[in-house]
């Protein structure tokens, strides 16, 4: 008796270590953990019971009834001794169920052993945080995954059993995600204040129909603002980057002289469709030559000419340079202005051009009936501009435009006063922009520049809406619209 009461103690001792454990584990299997209020109570000498003292229904009469060789597991599965509880019978079990044995059948082990991955391991090195599960189990808060109890049910963790997460925390591929807000996973079908769950996703009610949910969209009351939209020349910030007009949305700007009143518009229409037109410029313009009966203007890069509609604001042709005018051939333009047919008398049916290159003034004509260019002569670059007072470095001009009468109020003091004669009439007048400034010119009688202005003082670029220098590619006048062509 001696001799058991010794391996009870042992046994005892191990059991409630198990008791323990076991009683913290998450869908183990097997064994039925025993409760607090089953657990033996010890007896009077302070030593542990058999089994069969605690346990046995009849303990009172001696009587063993559980716990030894053959007879019933007692509560909690537990045998005496070196005995291993085989599903519900005690029995002894040399090959099985001691410590580092296989487990016997049913997955048993003896009393303070639990059967891990087929071997039998004490109870105490299993079932807790980076320990082996036991027998596939793990404290709460822990997860079996690859035989290691690992956290779950945090963000980002795994899933806990059956897929549980912690509060606002959804189980998506096995990992515990944020869940309920804007483009998150839905907790359940729940979603926060604004969204609704749509496929297992929180989406934001999109209220303006583009396509983006509130909470993505910068402004669910206007269709026309949506994330990644193309940014179009409108004043509006298309593209939710709260910039209006941005990435050179703009690249065609129209003064009325009328009116005072600037438009804005893209430098090609059809792109803002989508659908770019193949005859629009995609390199940087450098000048323009429009012919005002026609109400066309041509633009011309380093390379190629693009024929625009100034009404319709299209690009209708395209062609090479040279190809136009063969004179061009090598040469680096700064700007160019056109003389309206007829003017001063001329035929009415040749539009007058001059294109100011870095070598020289290039005069061309253009038959309006044969809508051709011809080249007519070429003048050496103007020396006698510098210094003339007033006048602009020729080698800084970037535009200049021609037609001007003053009626827009374009110069603040009377072009009269710039010519010394006794004419009772002067004009018509040229602007040039050189460098940062405007020069106004007298064309017509005297030609001679009046003061220069800063570019942003000169009207009409001093007026809302004026495209900036830096933005400003090529000007013309055409039909009493002052046109601004932008760069790329
Ligand atoms: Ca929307
Ligand atoms: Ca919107
Ligand atoms: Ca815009």
């Amino acid at each position: 008796m001696a001799r058991l009461r010794t391996a009870t103690r042992t046994a005892r001792s191990a059991r409630a270590l198990w008791i323990s454990l076991a009683a913290g584990l998450v869908g183990c299997t097997g064994v039925e953990p025993v409760s607090v209020s089953d657990r033996p109570s010890r007896d009077a000498t302070g030593d542990s019971a058999s089994p069969s003292d605690v346990f046995s229904s009849d303990a009172g009469d001696g009587g063993a009834s559980c716990g030894e060789e053959s007879q019933p597991c007692c509560v909690g599965s537990v045998c005496s001794g070196a005995l291993v509880c085989e599903v519900t019978t005690c029995r002894a079990q040399p090959t099985c169920g001691a410590d580092a044995q296989p487990c016997c059948v049913g997955s048993s082990c003896r009393s303070g052993f639990v059967c891990t991955a087929g071997t039998c391991r004490p109870a105490t090195a299993c079932g807790r945080l980076s320990q082996a599960c036991c027998s596939g189990a793990c404290e709460s808060g822990l997860r079996c995954i690859s035989d290691r109890c690992e956290a779950c049910g945090a963000v980002m963790q795994a899933c806990c059993g059956g897929g549980a997460c912690g509060a606002s925390l959804a189980c998506v591929a096995d990992r515990c995600q944020p869940c309920g807000g804007a483009g998150q996973p839905c907790c359940g079908s729940a979603c926060s204040a604004g969204t609704e769950c749509t496929a297992g996703v929180c989406r934001g009610v999109d209220r303006d129909m583009d396509g983006s949910p509130a909470g993505v969209d910068c402004d669910d009351a206007d269709p026309r603002r949506t994330p990644g939209r193309r940014e179009l020349c409108d004043g509006v910030d298309n593209n939710c980057n709260m910039i209006a007009d941005d990435d050179n949305a703009c690249g065609l700007w129209v003064h009325t002289a009328a009116t005072g009143v600037w438009a804005a518009f893209a430098l090609d229409a059809m792109a803002e469709m989508g659908a770019p037109s193949p005859n629009a410029p995609t390199t940087e313009i450098r000048f323009a030559l429009d012919i005002e009966s026609l109400s066309i203007a041509y633009v011309f890069t380093d390379t190629t000419f693009h024929v625009l509609d100034v009404r319709t604001r299209r690009w209708t042709a395209s062609g090479a340079r040279d190809t136009l005018i063969a004179q061009l051939s090598g040469r680096t333009t700064l700007g160019a202005y056109t003389v309206p047919a007829g003017h001063a008398g001329a035929n009415a049916n040749l539009e007058g051009g001059a294109i100011l290159t870095t070598t020289g003034v290039l005069s061309v004509e253009f038959n309006i009936s044969m809508r051709r260019w011809t080249f007519s002569m070429e003048s050496p670059v103007p020396t006698d501009w510098m210094p003339p007072a007033n006048a602009p470095m020729y080698s800084r001009i970037r535009a200049g435009w021609l037609d001007l009468n003053n009626a827009e109020g374009w110069a603040s003091f009377s072009p009269m006063s710039l010519c010394t004669t006794t004419a009772t009439r002067v004009g018509p007048y040229a602007g040039v922009i050189a460098g940062s400034n405007v020069h106004f010119f007298e064309a017509g009688h005297c030609n001679r520049f009046g003061p220069p202005v800063p570019f942003a003082s000169f009207a009409p670029f001093s007026r809302p809406g004026s495209p900036p220098l830096s933005r400003l590619a090529t000007t013309f006048f055409n039909n009493g619209q002052l046109v601004v062509l932008g760069t790329r």
